[in-house]
């Protein structure tokens, strides 16, 4: 059973909401932003020309580099009085990607995060242990207003704290968790060496996402905890978790709540409209929204659309599984990471060089980042001189100097990427040159 009447309507029914709702946004940010505007104008584009849904091509694309451009409020289209609250997300380099969110705004969320729960088979009487992180991060407060628009219970335990999650499960009787998958697989090798029983738990139903995952996984969650397991997506810009979930009733692609976010499916070279069912580019116009609405914006995720009404009832259009990006962004542990943050740390260090490479490694279950950089020849003269000066006292030295720059690396990445590296300093020309584009990540993890 649908939570709202809008995820039934007709097709016809749903085109007239959606191009009535568009229309109002064109006309909004318009008015309301100085970026779009100037786009607008560049385009020679009025907001009257937008007559149908099929003249949302004409409208132009927005990008990360665009919010990153107009960080941190430029792309805002409220009044900074009107914005309630506010989230950021890793942007491609140093500086994040802050979003905001009117009252009203919020209240939309909560919908799309209220259908979500639904569509998990979550509800009153459940008791939601939300797993996701609370504060920057869009997915703790995103799950959080959901649990609350369904009547569910919800605990915000956030993440980590393995023993703490146990015990809570244990003695709150949490039947439901929200988490990133890789989180729970993680949970239950923690549960395991303590000897709980996953099964005999009251846990039954999970919604994991946020990161690229596969059905074997699902498969292996559901099997080791005993319950049934929904895929939800979202992202900061459009507005967190939300965007898209699935029904448990059948688990057969992701219902978008395109009545709030208007998709697209494009080639990411050419920017072309693609026929319904091929693969591409994810493209988002939010139709309904204040703060921060955004035309035709890149996600940069590959899936694919399918219109066809659910078994659920539902006639939301359902998209497939994201199989993976256009672009390099790594997720490790549900945290957005881009080599070129890792790059901008790099080079501006004195003693390494910028010729570096990321390795993504799964050590157990959970995904994590190596950093090899070659240090100068200077620093490899200098630390030789150190050494040659014979005594042990000079290597010790030469041994804390390699150290500290370790170390420093290490902290100077986990305050711009936010998670912890291993840092491999190596000699000068010991990794390998590329002719054409630079390889800069290696990505290990089994498929
Ligand atoms: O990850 C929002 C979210 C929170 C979604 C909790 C689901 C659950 P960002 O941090 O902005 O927002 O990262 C967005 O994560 O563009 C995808 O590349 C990836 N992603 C999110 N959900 C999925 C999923 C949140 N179910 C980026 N499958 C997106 C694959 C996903 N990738």
């Amino acid at each position: 059973m649908a939570w709202n009447k809008e995820e039934t309507l007709h097709r016809s029914e749903m085109q007239a909401l959606q191009l009535a709702r568009l229309q109002d946004t064109v006309a909004y940010v318009y008015t309301h932003n100085s970026h779009y505007h100037r786009q607008f104008e560049k385009l020679g584009l009025k907001p009257e020309d937008i007559r149908s849904l099929a003249d949302l091509k004409l409208l132009p694309f927005t990008t990360k580099q665009d919010l990153r451009d107009h960080y941190p409020f430029d792309l805002f289209s409220a009044p900074r009085d009107e914005i309630v609250e506010y989230h950021a997300t890793s942007g491609t380099t140093g500086k994040p990607i802050a979003v905001g969110y009117t009252r009203k705004d919020l209240d939309v969320w909560s919908e799309a995060m209220g259908r979500t729960f639904t569509g998990g088979g979550i509800g009153k009487g459940d008791v939601v242990q939300n797993i996701f992180g609370y504060g920057l991060f869009t997915g703790g407060l995103g799950a959080h207003y959901g649990a609350i628009r369904v009547g569910a219970g919800v605990v915000p335990i956030s993440g980590g704290n393995s023993n703490k999650q146990i015990m809570l499960m244990e003695d709150f009787g949490t039947t439901a968790l929200t988490s990133t998958p890789s989180f729970l697989m993680h949970l239950h090798e923690v549960g395991e060496e303590m000897g709980i029983n996953f099964k005999q738990l009251k846990l039954k139903r999970a919604l994991c996402g946020a990161e690229p995952w596969s059905e074997s996984m699902r498969e292996s969650i559901q099997e080791k905890y005993g319950i049934s397991v929904c895929d939800i997506y979202g992202l900061s810009e459009i507005t967190g978790p939300g965007v898209a979930f699935e029904c448990h009733e059948e688990r057969n692609g992701l219902h978008i709540n395109e009545d709030f976010f208007y998709p697209e499916i494009i080639d990411p070279q050419s920017g072309e409209i693609l026929p319904e069912g091929e693969e591409g580019e994810l493209v988002f116009t939010t139709i309904l929204k204040f703060g921060q609405p955004l035309l035709r914006y890149r996600t940069r995720d590959l899936s694919r659309l399918n219109y066809a009404p659910c078994s659920c009832g539902r006639t939301l259009v359902r998209m497939a599984r994201v199989t993976g990006r256009s672009d390099d962004m790594l997720i490790i542990r549900g945290v957005n990471v881009f080599p070129s943050q890792i790059e901008a740390v790099i080079l501006k260090r004195e003693g390494v060089s910028p010729h570096y490479m990321v390795i993504v490694e799964r050590k157990g279950t959970l995904d994590s980042l190596r950093v090899k950089v070659e240090v100068t020849e200077e620093f490899m003269i200098k630390a030789a001189a150190d050494i040659l000066k014979g005594d042990e006292f000079d290597i010790l030295e030469d041994v804390t100097a390699v150290r500290r720059k370790k170390k420093n690396l290490q902290q100077d990445i986990k305050d711009i990427i936010g998670i912890s590296v291993d840092i491999d300093l190596v000699p000068p020309g010991s990794i390998a040159r590329s002719e054409g584009k630079a390889k800069r990540v290696e990505d290990r993890r089994p498929k």
